[in-house]
């Protein structure tokens, strides 16, 4: 085997997105942050100032890498400083040459109910926006009537073209639950937007070497991380198929049975780690190994009994049931292309699918529940495999 393909074989680390946030005190970038990617990136991360007015955070773990700028509401003089200092920063990434150290985002956060877009703040926002990095304007703490956020967002428009920028997006969000106060007894409750129309749009704008990254970093689109989950698992089986590889006419895995059966444990593993990796779980070998083993070993409806077994009919059954129950349109076209011999790949099909449902049953529960405990969010992950496979197996329908 080439060390070409061992590299390729490996399960991926994921690229971190760099995103800069910028706008006045008190105009709610924290609290964008906070909702977007989890407190513990922007509170407790290793936030460190750079320089006076920018603030840098990033997590272990998470691929996220965030430059919070402070500042923006003193006098001139700071403010020029400020935007100096930013440049300063912006320019000395894009000369390393290097793509990954870029900055790839900018969000410009504006108060919606501030109805203010004059003076220093357009200067700053006409110099930043022609740094030519991607540009969003976010108006924050949209819980204001919804005529006169409209109104001022025209306004921010107008003024935009006026200084000849081109089209600006503006994203109008509430990050977090805001109260309002009718009378004595009654409060009524404006639940969160926007999140989610932020995050997609930021996506369309990102480099794709850094798209994966990001998905896994941000915590408010559940859709982007299972699409991403999705093309993992096909990507998977290509390498076993045989596509991705016969491009390259190196192997095809599944002409290659022992070969496939030896090396498949490895793979499934791989492909798990990447799952946990977009969810932002982490998982220690010790619980994998458990879940190999409830997947594999104990359950009656052994899948590796089908996969050595060649006459054994219910590992296809089994494959079968878990198409039935995502009933999307691509994956039935793909599922038809592979042919029940297509052992290795439909193994991971049927365990790429129950693990990424169990680790979406997961995920929610840690969150519902604020689950922190490393040992019991394991215990909880085991017990959503256990589960899902109970529900596969006995041809429930997806909820
Ligand atoms: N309910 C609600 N409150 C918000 C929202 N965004 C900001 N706030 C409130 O506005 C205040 C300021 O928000 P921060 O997120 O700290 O603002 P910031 O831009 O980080 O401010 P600096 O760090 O000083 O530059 C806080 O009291 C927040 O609770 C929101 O979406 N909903
Ligand atoms: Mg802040």
């Amino acid at each position: 085997m080439s060390e070409n393909i061992n590299e390729e074989m490996q399960h991926s680390d994921l690229k971190t997105a760099n995103i800069m946030v910028a706008g006045k005190t008190g105009t709610g970038k924290s609290t964008l942050l906070n909702a977007i990617f989890g407190e513990e990136v922007a509170v407790t991360g290793t936030g460190r100032p750079v320089t006076e007015h920018i603030d840098e955070y990033r997590h272990e773990t998470i691929p996220i890498h965030i430059w919070d700028t402070v500042g923006l509401e003193l006098d001139s003089e700071k403010t020029r400083q400020s935007i100096e200092e930013i440049k300063r920063t912006i320019a000395s990434k894009s000369e390393s040459g290097d793509e990954l150290d870029q900055i790839h985002a900018i969000w410009y956060c504006i108060n919606s109910g501030s109805n203010r877009y004059e003076g220093a703040e357009l200067k700053f926002i006409k110099e930043l926006y022609s740094i030519g990095v991607p540009f969003t304007i976010v108006l924050t703490q949209c819980y204001g009537a919804k005529k006169k956020i409209a109104e001022f967002e025209e306004i921010i428009n107008k003024i935009n073209d006026e200084m000849g920028l081109d089209k600006i997006s503006i994203v109008k969000v509430l990050a977090q639950e805001y109260e309002v106060e009718i009378d004595e007894d009654t409060i009524a409750k404006k639940p969160p937007f926007g999140l989610e129309e932020l995050v997609n749009l930021t996506m369309d704008q990102l480099p794709e070497y850094v798209q994966s990254g990001f998905i896994a970093a941000q915590n408010v689109s559940q859709s982007l991380k299972h699409d991403e989950c999705e093309k993992l698992i096909w990507k998977y089986v290509d390498r076993v198929e045989g596509n991705y590889w016969s491009k390259n006419k190196i192997i095809n895995w599944d002409n290659v049975p022992l070969v496939n059966i030896l090396t498949s444990d490895a793979h499934i593993k791989d492909l798990f780690r990447d799952i946990t990796k977009i969810y932002n779980t982490e998982i220690e070998e010790e619980s994998l190994e458990k879940i190999m083993t409830e997947l594999g070993g104990l359950s009656p409806e052994n899948a590796f009994q089908g996969l050595l077994n060649p006459i054994s009919k219910k590992f296809d059954t089994n494959v079968d049931k878990i198409f039935q129950r995502n009933t999307n349109g691509e994956f039935e076209d793909k599922h038809d292309k592979l042919p029940t011999k297509m052992r290795v790949s439909r193994m991971i099909i049927l365990y790429g699918y129950i693990f990424l449902e169990s680790v979406e049953k997961y995920w929610e529960r840690i969150r519902v529940e604020k689950l922190e405990n490393i040992k019991t969010k394991a215990v909880v992950l085991v017990d959503s495999v256990r589960e899902t496979m109970k529900e596969v197996m006995s041809n429930q329908k997806r909820k």
